[in-house]
């Protein structure tokens, strides 16, 4: 665990540290720790359960100790621990946590009369930066901290330089004139209005914090991603493994996935996203037969194109197709298992280099070697290419003869990997939009053909001439397979 000296953090971590070698009698002793503790609880839940037996329905109000056994209980409710009443270690741990400065409501996921937005685009705005990262930085935080929630329900946020936006997102300091002062280095970080006029989905930032793109320090894209939760009607949530839960947690901006729990939540108030920008696909239900899956569906993507000795080969869930380079006459479908029995079905990527006579297959954190269609031992693991760990499933990898590199995709970014060297070239992961200009959303699937690469994006297969570094055509991606 990497620590970082003078914070408070530090401060927190030694004091649970010391706290977790205590011995187990440490509740019923009438030590000095467990006085402080004792106090410790007391603040935090004045602070955050207030009144009495609010949340508790049908029960007698109790005074002194007893309404501080029920407020323990309650916490302990609210974050799912064991009810017990008593300051036991969990619930310390808890305590200790550095959290928000609000009191956790009954309606943990919405907001009192569930305020949404009742439109489709949001505009936002960032009118005011900090100095402790670069406005490319914050920008960047920022729209990866917008799109974690515009993937999973239908609304689009549009950027604006000007004017008043629907979301106006600003570092401040102090007192800054919204009745929320904020409070120097720590304690409150950030705060959002939930959806509505005037300040309806403002995000303000401590401007007093350190704010970075890493580890140390604040991350913007984490506390963005929680406040952008609270500007779109998310209240908090329970479960610890939310990104609404009102606890701080290192989030990895590059291959985020909103946690189930906040998927859960935000549909409930703006229901699904079904086409992703620049991917109108169904998301993967209802489940096919595989007796009888509808192969010319032009909707459904590809999972993996890869050419194998002198047919390229098509993946879609537990099918695959073959067929002659030049013929799209007698393409002919098959199951997976029939070739490759390992991979069963929904390769995530695949491809040749055909000078070595190896083929890879890609399927969440794994990969296959075969020659041919013969498999080479078990599977490895994707990390042997030198992805960084928060990689854990590749979209799309396409081998370039000429360069002898093989980029990988994953989500809106590539690596670029050396297979002469055997070694992922440094300078990546780069912005697939910026290098591949004209290719829209998250690619399914991609192979080289003469110099031009293909890709394939849901029910688009885009024609990349690397010569002139441009999309030269556009076509259905199943009239590949014959439709
Ligand atoms: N700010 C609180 C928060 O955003 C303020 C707050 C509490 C709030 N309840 C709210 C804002 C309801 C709008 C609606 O939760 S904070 C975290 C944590 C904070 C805390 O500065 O304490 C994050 C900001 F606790 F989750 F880490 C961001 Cl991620
Ligand atoms: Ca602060
Ligand atoms: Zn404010
Ligand atoms: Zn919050």
């Amino acid at each position: 665990m990497k620590v970082l000296p003078a914070s408070g953090l530090v401060l927190l971590l030694i004091t649970a540290l010391k706290f977790s070698t205590a011995a187990p009698s440490l509740l019923a002793a009438t030590s000095r720790t467990s006085r402080t503790n004792y106090r410790l609880a007391q603040a935090y839940l004045e602070k955050f359960y207030p009144k009495e037996g609010e949340h508790l329905v049908g029960e007698m109000v109790a005074r002194g100790s007893n309404s501080m056994i029920r407020k323990i209980k309650e916490l302990q409710a609210f974050f799912g621990l064991q009810v017990t009443g008593k300051l036991d270690q969990q619930t310390m741990n808890v305590i200790k946590k550095p959290r928000c400065g609000v009191p956790d409501v009954a309606n943990y996921r919405l907001f009192p009369g569930e305020p949404k937005w009742k439109k489709n685009t949001l505009t936002y705005r960032v009118s005011k930066y900090t100095s402790s990262m670069s406005s490319t930085e914050v920008d960047k935080a920022v729209e990866m901290a917008l799109q974690a929630w515009s993937s999973a329900i239908p609304l689009n946020f549009v950027k604006v330089n000007l004017g008043e936006a629907d979301i106006m997102i600003s570092f401040e300091t102090g007192d800054h004139g919204d009745s929320y002062p904020f409070d120097g280095p720590r304690g409150t970080l950030a705060h959002a209005f939930a959806p509505g006029e005037g300040l309806g989905g403002d995000t303000h930032f401590d401007n007093a914090e350190k704010w970075t793109m890493g580890m140390n320090g604040f991350n913007l894209f984490t506390v963005a991603a929680h406040e952008f939760g609270h500007a779109l009607g998310l209240a908090h949530s329970t479960d610890p493994s939310a990104l609404m839960y009102p606890t701080y947690k290192y989030q990895h901006p590059y291959g985020f996935h909103l946690p189930k729990d906040d998927v859960k939540g935000i549909q409930a108030l703006y229901g699904p996203r079904k086409t992703l920008p620049g991917h109108p696909t169904v998301p993967h239900l209802p489940p096919k037969k595989p007796s009888n899956p509808d192969l010319c569906d032009s909707n459904s993507p590809f999972d993996a194109v890869t050419m194998l000795g002198k047919e390229l080969l098509f993946f879609r869930d537990r099918i695959f197709w073959r067929r002659q380079v030049h013929l799209t006459a007698g393409v002919r479908p098959s199951t997976i298992t029939s070739s490759f029995p390992q991979l069963m079905s929904n390769v995530d990527a695949a491809y040749e280099v055909a000078d070595r006579g190896a083929a890879y297959f890609f399927k969440g954190p794994h990969y296959w070697v075969t020659r041919g269609f013969q498999m080479q031992g078990p599977p490895r693991t994707i990390y042997d290419f030198g992805f960084p760990r928060y990689v854990q499933r590749i979209d799309a990898a396409v081998y370039l003869k000429e360069a002898q590199k093989t980029l990988f995709f994953v989500g809106n970014q590539y690596y670029s990997y050396d297979e002469r060297k055997r070694k992922m070239d440094k300078d990546y992961p780069k912005n697939i939009q910026e290098e591949f200009s004209g290719v829209n959303g998250q690619i399914d699937a991609a192979v080289e053909l003469n110099g031009n690469i293909y890709f394939f994006s849901g029910p688009k297969a885009y024609k990349y001439d690397t010569e002139k570094e441009d999309v030269v055509s556009v076509v259905k991606s199943s009239s590949w397979i014959g439709c």
